[in-house]
Order: structure tokens, then C-alpha cells, then sequence
């Protein structure tokens, strides 16, 4: 929560009246407080190697619910693979990393020294680093990242929202429909909403370019599917479409289909969303078009529309969730359900244990 007297000092108070007056919620940028972060265990973990040698770092964030920038002493990321399948590599200052998702980054050993690579958590709390180099010499620190400014965000997340309750008043209230869809260029052009409304950089999905075509086959049907990402902090709810699994657990598919998900993020906070088990890749829509990456998991910002496609070419059950484990665990979360087949009895059976409601003096 914000302070008033931070409010005003910061000469937002105007934000927090307005807030008030269209019932918006502050904005959130991690559910949890924690003691420290860690690497392999440890708040500062270590690499050693011959100088010159190139290193891959796949960095996996293993975490329960936070998000972090990451960045490097010896210079920018280079940045080879994403969810571990190769991109055509490139080069950032930093890059945020939310749960579930890796990145795989060449880094050579300095000639002297040890060199930085730091991951700075995204709600600014702390940052574990991994050292890289000869262990007794001269420590380079990365640079550090930038506290974040709640009270400038509260503000561009407050404008957004209000916008977008004033936008969506005339809007359909579709849930699942299956249609045919428009020439996947008009898509791209039309749909990719790109820029959250924070004012620090995001997921870089707009610059990873996969190596090959990732667009799916042209002559299967398309489905589409609206998720709005909603919940809040208040009732420490989290849902999809407003609903909980135990409300409305499937989402249903058919083998041959192409899948599109539209996921608009109503909330005040990022979500990391993960299709399980990585039976399927999807494909990210963004501005790299047919190059558009494959990632198993991708961050929704908050007000922001993210398109994900992939082929149904399974069977059966996957689960599709937030991986922010407290966000899942309250409600957003779904079975991708192949249609023409009995849902599993276990699947059921685990959806029901999850939403047990116990009487509580
Ligand atoms: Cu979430």
C-alpha cells in the first residue's frame, strides 16, 4: 500500500483521489516479501574457468513468484535461446525473466577479475549474483538496476486502467468462440498491443527472432480463445474470465485445430502464464512476425493484450496456469481439454482437492 504523506511528497496525491473515485486498485509489483534471493542455493554463487573460455548460462527462475532483471558486468546479454529453443542471438542491456521462463546466455571469462551477473528483483527488495572469473581477484560489479518509482507507476497504471474500464464498456463479453480467422498479417498488425503501462522495460518477446518460420499450417481450422486475466490483491483472488478452475475448469480444443489465446491482462499486476509439460511451444505474436519466438511460458503485463498460437496436436489434458504459485493456487489455472475424450478422473479429482472449503473458527 502507499503511504498518503509518500503520496504527497512525490506530487501524487491527485493519483490516489482519483483512484478512490474510480475504484481502482494500487498497483501491485510482487505478492510476497522474502528475506533474500539465491543461485544454486546460495545469495552469491560461483563460476570459475580458464580466462577466454565461453560459457553457457542457462538461467532457469525457479522461484515461487518473483520476477528479475538480469544483467552483466562484462557487457550486454548475449542471448542464445529462450524456454531452451535457439533464437537468433541477440545482444540487451538487461532483460526481465518472469517464473518459469529461461534464457540461455553466452558469457566469456574475463582475462582478470571476477565479473557480475545479477539478478535484480523486480519489486527492487534484493538481487543474488553469480560471480565469473578468478575467485581471489578484483570483484565488477553490474550496474545496478534502478529502484522502481511506485508512485510514477501508480500513476501510469491508474490512467491505463481507467482507460481501458471507459474502452471496454461497448465491447462484446465473448468467452470461447471458434471462428475463422483473418490473414495472419492483419492479425500482427491489429492485435499486438506491445507497450505495458509501466514505465520500466518488460518481457524482450518483440526482440527475439526465431531462427526458423514459426506460423502454423494454413489449411487447419482456428480457434480462438479470450482469457481476461482478472483477480486482485483485495480478496487475494485470481482468475480467468473472472472465474476459478472449480468455477469453470476447461478449455476445450480438437486435434487439428490451430489454438489462438487472447489474453488481455484486467489486473494490476504481471502474470506469468505456462501451457504445462511443454507438449506444446507456442508462438508469442509479435512484431518479428513469422519469425515470431516459441516460449512455453509468457509474461502479460498489466492492461496489456497478449496473442499466444500453437497447433493442437495432442490429446487428452494439459494444464494451463499463472505461474505465480499463489496465483494458481487461488484460481487462474484451466485444463486445455482435447474435446472427444473423457477428462480424467484424477484431473477432476485434483480439481476439487484444490477448492476443498474447510470451516474455520
Ligand atoms: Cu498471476
Amino acid at each position: 500500500m502507499q503511504s498518503i504523506a509518500g503520496a504527497i511528497k512525490s506530487k501524487s496525491f491527485g493519483n490516489l483521489v482519483k483512484r478512490n473515485f474510480y475504484n481502482v486498485l494500487d498497483a501491485d509489483l510482487s505478492d510476497v516479501g522474502y528475506d533474500a534471493f539465491i543461485t544454486n542455493g546460495k545469495t552469491h554463487w560461483q563460476v570459475d574457468g580458464s580466462p577466454g573460455d565461453r560459457l553457457r548460462l542457462r538461467v532457469v527462475n525457479t522461484s515461487t513468484s518473483s520476477y528479475f532483471y538480469l544483467n552483466y558486468a562484462g557487457g550486454p546479454l548475449e542471448v542464445i535461446a529462450a524456454d531452451g529453443l535457439d533464437i537468433t542471438p541477440t545482444k540487451l542491456d538487461k532483460l526481465l525473466i518472469s517464473t518459469a521462463e529461461s534464457y540461455d546466455f553466452l558469457v566469456t571469462v574475463p582475462q582478470s577479475g571476477q565479473y557480475e551477473f545479477r539478478a535484480t528483483s523486480f519489486d527492487g527488495t534484493g538481487f543474488t549474483s553469480t560471480w565469473i572469473g578468478d575467485l581471489n581477484s578484483t570483484q565488477y560489479p553490474a550496474p545496478d538496476i534502478p529502484q522502481p518509482d511506485i508512485y510514477q507507476l501508480s500513476v501510469d497504471m491508474t490512467n491505463a486502467m481507467i482507460a481501458m474500464k471507459k474502452g471496454s464498456k461497448n465491447m462484446p463479453k465473448g468467452h470461447k468462440k471458434t471462428n475463422t480467422m483473418p490473414a495472419m498479417s492483419n492479425m500482427m498488425k491489429n492485435e499486438f498491443t506491445g507497450g505495458p503501462a509501466e514505465t520500466r522495460p518488460g518481457a524482450p518477446y518483440g526482440k527475439l527472432r526465431s531462427p526458423d518460420k514459426t506460423t502454423l499450417a494454413k489449411n487447419r481450422p482456428w480457434r480462438e480463445v479470450k482469457l481476461d486475466l482478472t483477480g486482485d490483491m483485495d480478496r487475494y483472488l485470481w482468475t480467468f474470465n473472472g472465474k476459478t478452475l472449480a468455477e469453470d475448469a476447461l478449455i476445450a480444443i480438437k486435434k487439428g485445430e490451430n489454438v489462438r489465446f487472447v489474453m488481455t491482462n484486467k489486473t494490476m499486476m504481471r502474470h506469468p502464464l505456462h501451457l504445462h509439460l511443454h507438449g506444446h511451444f507456442f508462438r508469442v505474436v509479435t512484431e518479428q512476425g513469422e519469425y515470431s519466438t516459441l516460449k512455453h511460458t509468457v509474461d502479460v503485463a498489466p492492461m496489456q493484450t497478449t496473442i499466444i498460437e500453437f497447433a493442437a496436436n495432442e490429446e487428452k489434458d494439459w494444464f494451463f496456469h499463472c505461474h505465480n504459485l499463489y496465483h494458481m493456487l487461488s484460481g487462474m489455472e484451466r485444463i486445455v481439454h482435447y474435446e472427444d475424450t473423457e477428462v480424467a478422473p484424477e484431473v477432476m479429482a485434483q480439481r476439487y482437492k484444490a477448492y476443498e472449503d474447510p470451516w474455520y473458527t
